[in-house]
């Protein structure tokens, strides 16, 4: 059986954003509002299908995709560069690799005790975010 990351899950730590947002190339003032956000993540899990929605008081992003399978991403509202993602188990962690024209771009989920971890990767720069249970 695979974890399930079912739930929704509050921010609780954010550690490296601005990095993340400037090798994404997001412009000065959407990141200072950016930053501020305390977002939250409601995730539906379903055999290998997913849908995970971040919502914060600023923007939106919704995402769904089912394991193994390549999707084009939009990320509308975020960078606004599309890429081929593919989202696959490594173990217990949710791995996805984003590609398209910033290299090393994708993210990664796991579960560790009560908590949400989320590694967000884009060229040189890590962002690691911590969730916890609404
Ligand atoms: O998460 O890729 O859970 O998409 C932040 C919205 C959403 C706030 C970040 C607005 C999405 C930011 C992170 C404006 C620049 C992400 C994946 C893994 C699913």
């Amino acid at each position: 059986m695979p974890v399930d990351f079912s739930g929704t899950w509050n921010l609780i730590s954010n550690d490296n954003f601005e990095g993340y947002m400037v090798a994404l190339g997001i412009d000065f003032a959407t990141r200072k509002i950016a930053k501020m956000l305390k977002p939250q993540k409601v995730i539906k899990q379903d055999g290998d299908s997913f849908y995970i929605h971040t919502t914060s008081t600023f923007r939106d992003y919704s995402l769904q995709f089912k394991i193994g399978e390549e999707f084009e991403e939009d990320n509308k509202g975020l960078d606004n560069r599309k890429c081929k993602s593919l989202v696959t188990w490594e173990n217990d962690k949710l791995v996805c690799v984003q590609t398209g024209e910033k290299k090393n771009r994708g993210w990664t989920h796991w579960l560790e005790g009560d908590d949400l971890h989320l590694e967000l990767r884009c060229e040189n720069q890590v962002c690691k975010q911590v969730f916890k249970r609404a």
